[in-house]
């Protein structure tokens, strides 16, 4: 291994912290809150996490998410997490939650929400990692409940920075989610939104345009329209990638053949990040491993992988500064 990949300061912008949720945490909380898992060991979870497409993976991280109901459980799965990330020399990270995920399971928004950022309170000061919260819409459910979801966040306007469109990608185009977006920004929030993962260019564009999004969410299926391309390096959106989830859900065959390394000889600002690392069995170390031995990354591509991570985060200049 490159020793700088474990050492230099990194940011991690694409990270679900329900999908950071281990099969050891999962069976514990399972036990703790007496909820029925279908597995019967912490093995057996990890033999189920095989993956055809982005919709196999989602049925089986909505259905762990049964175990989380306190506001303890959040703390301890966001905890989980940022000990981790600290531990790979993350400096900052920007955390994705999928509140109607669990206000449909009957859970308070408040429970969620404050779960979380109590654990992100505590990394600041223990940990010295700096972190912003994205609430993102499942764009597999309605507008309405999306417009209800973020009707719920405008008490958190001070803990949550933007907000996000995640979950099953095809058939559903960003243009559903226009005027919950507007009303977003009239708001104040920042906007991202998934897009280019499974689904085509157009949708890439749609993020653009209609929800004015800062960052696009995967974006690797943006090579296929040489004009997006051309695009996304003029106005240097950043796109937040994330290797192994293309892997275990067959965006890309093999790692050797993903192509994060051509959009960054491109000129694009690429970053690197874990999704949900439970299920994708790496953090953001082993992402950056991963690519950098499949594609044959210099120590260049790695400071600058690393340098965009920073100039892409929600942070201001000064900031950033310190960071860089
Ligand atoms: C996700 Cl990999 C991915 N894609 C879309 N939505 C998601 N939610 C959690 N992980
Ligand atoms: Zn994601």
């Amino acid at each position: 291994m490159m020793p700088i990949i474990h050492d230099i300061p990194k940011a991690e912008l694409h990270l679900h912290i329900e999908g950071s949720l281990e099969p050891e945490l999962m069976f514990a909380l399972a036990q703790r809150n007496h909820v029925q898992l279908p597995y019967g060991s912490v093995d057996e979870i990890r033999s189920a996490y095989q993956f055809h497409n982005l919709q196999s993976f989602l049925d089986l991280y909505y259905a762990g998410m049964s175990v989380l109901l306190t506001e303890q459980d959040f703390y301890d799965l966001t905890w989980a997490y940022l000990q981790k990330a600290a531990s790979q020399t993350v400096k900052h990270t920007e955390i994705f939650f999928d509140p109607q995920a669990h206000t449909d399971r009957g859970l308070a928004f408040e429970t969620v929400h404050d779960g979380i950022v109590r654990a992100l309170t505590d990394a600041k000061t223990q940990l010295g990692l700096s972190s912003q919260l994205i609430m993102c819409f499942n764009r597999h459910l309605s507008p309405e409940s999306a417009m209800d979801t973020l009707h719920q966040a405008l008490s958190y306007k001070d803990t949550i920075v933007a907000v996000g469109l995640d979950s099953s990608e095809l058939d559903y185009p960003p243009s559903l989610f226009q005027a919950v977006f507007e009303k977003a920004l009239e708001e104040g929030f920042l906007t991202v939104a998934h897009a280019g993962e499974e689904g085509p260019p157009e949708y890439i564009w749609q993020a653009i345009r209609l929800l004015k999004v800062s960052r696009i969410d995967h974006g690797v299926r943006c090579i296929e329209d040489p004009a997006l391309v051309d695009y996304l390096a003029e106005t240097q959106i950043p796109l937040t990638v994330c290797p192994l989830s293309n892997i275990k859900l067959c965006v890309f065959d093999r790692m050797a053949d993903h192509n994060l390394k051509q959009l960054l000889d491109r000129g694009l600002c690429v970053t690197v990040n874990s999704d949900d690392p439970s299920y994708f069995g790496g953090y953001i170390l082993e992402n950056y491993q991963a690519v950098q031995s499949a594609l044959n990354l210099s120590q260049a591509d790695l400071l600058q992988l690393a340098q965009n991570s920073f100039q892409a985060a929600f942070l201001d200049e000064l900031q950033k500064q310190s960071y860089l």
